[in-house]
């Protein structure tokens, strides 16, 4: 078998709002005040405390045998009220970025992962007319402060997943249940808003792209043309419209895998098309999302076939509050990865989500994505047994990289 690459970026992920713990001046944190729209009731709070624990995951990450961890950057602490910039944060973020490279651990940083500050969501967030403006004077300050110490940058996270919960069913923040060619605008803007942002982070030592949302679909080939058409509309949370539209703008492809789906065409309804595979639960994660380790090797075939790009698995990850499955799960989806290699396909990283139990957006904290365990009543931190066996796949897999 042809060897993982010596440089294959084994890590992790994790998102600022889900982990830092009280990011009061995000939308998020309104949002979950209201009552019914976190299922289980939950609020983030001070969530995992990463921004005041950093070093004990960061040990964690290293112990394992990582040797990279994708963070993201909070916009509402850089820049908590419109015309106040917080040059402190920026100056911490600087700090996790320096304990993560004094760890041997390349950071990959996403600029925006879903939270909007509360004033730019008061002042209707992406649908603003000056929202670019705003995101890219963020972008620039952000992009200042951390440039020397960063490589990898991912300006957006999964926006069609965003625009589907945000913009069409309602269930995230701004809640709101659009048509569809306006969610498509937005899409068009945030599209516009890539590009420019790419322009501010690209220079010769730096890769920039999207995290991509994509699922493995599956169907009989005569739908072929209604599986195309729900491929490119973001109800289907999927972003491959956003990076055909993008891959000029993208150095490399970031993809989150997390679904199989088999399309079943129905005509009248293209939506209802799609349905999950099956509902057998041992082979579904807790949150009952199918495991499909294939997927990762078809969806990243599919993406080098189409853009010619290297790919970053970004995320891939699920669900498993008894550690049952997560390690399996691994060994699996890397054993996919590792056929794509063989097949010349550049995948350049693996990044598990998530290094640690998170606030689960609209599902609170009753999923259990954690490498890391957290004890919510005292706020530790436990390393579940899949972290280190994790780690043992990274050793042996870096023993024999060529
Ligand atoms: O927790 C999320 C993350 O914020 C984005 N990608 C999918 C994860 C699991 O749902």
């Amino acid at each position: 078998m042809k060897p993982f690459p010596k440089n294959f970026l084994w890590g992790a992920a994790i998102s600022s709002y889900q982990t830092e713990g009280n990011n009061f001046a995000s939308d998020w944190w309104q949002w979950e005040q209201q009552p019914g729209n976190i299922k289980d009731g939950s609020v983030s709070s001070s969530a995992c405390d990463f921004w005041n624990q950093y070093e004990t995951y960061l040990d964690y990450a290293k112990q394992a045998g990582m040797n990279a961890l994708r963070i993201s950057i909070e916009w509402a602490r850089i820049q908590p009220e419109q015309n106040q910039w917080s040059q402190q944060a920026l100056d911490h973020y600087k700090k996790i970025i320096g304990a993560m490279k004094q760890r041997g651990l390349e950071p990959i940083v996403t600029l925006w992962h879903f939270t909007l500050p509360l004033w730019f969501a008061k002042q209707n967030g992406w649908l603003n007319e000056n929202a670019q403006e705003y995101f890219l004077q963020y972008v620039k300050r952000v992009y200042e402060t951390l440039k020397n110490g960063v490589r990898y940058w991912i300006t957006l996270n999964e926006p069609s997943v965003y625009l589907f919960n945000g913009f069409i069913t309602g269930s995230w923040p701004p809640g709101k249940k659009l048509a569809l060619h306006q969610a498509v605008r937005i899409r068009n803007k945030l599209i516009r808003i890539h590009k420019a942002a790419y322009h501010i982070l690209k220079n010769q030592n730096t890769l920039v792209s999207i995290a991509a949302n994509l699922s493995w679909d599956t169907g009989a080939s005569q739908y072929k043309n209604i599986n195309r058409l729900l491929e490119w509309l973001p109800p289907r949370g999927n972003d491959w419209a956003m990076l055909h539209a993008t891959q000029r703008e993208c150095d490399f492809i970031g993809l989150n895998y997390y679904f199989h789906n088999t399309i079943r065409a129905n005509v009248l309804h293209p939506f209802a098309s799609v349905t999950s595979s099956h509902k057998d639960p041992s082979r579904n994660s807790d949150i009952g999302w199918e495991i499909a380790p294939q997927g990762i090797y078809e969806v990243s075939k599919k993406l080098y076939k189409t853009f010619h790009k290297p790919i970053m698995i970004t995320e891939n990850g699920l669900a498993d509050a008894k550690d049952e499955k997560r390690a399996q799960f691994i060994r699996d989806h890397v054993k996919n990865i590792a056929q794509a290699i063989e097949k010349n396909i550049p995948v350049i990283g693996y990044l598990h989500w998530s290094l640690m139990d998170n606030f689960e957006w609209a599902l609170g904290k009753t999923p259990r994505f954690g490498l890391i365990e957290m004890d919510y009543n005292t706020m530790t931190a436990h390393p579940r047994q899949s972290l280190w066996e994790y780690g043992t796949l990274i050793r042996q897999y870096i023993n024999i990289a060529s």
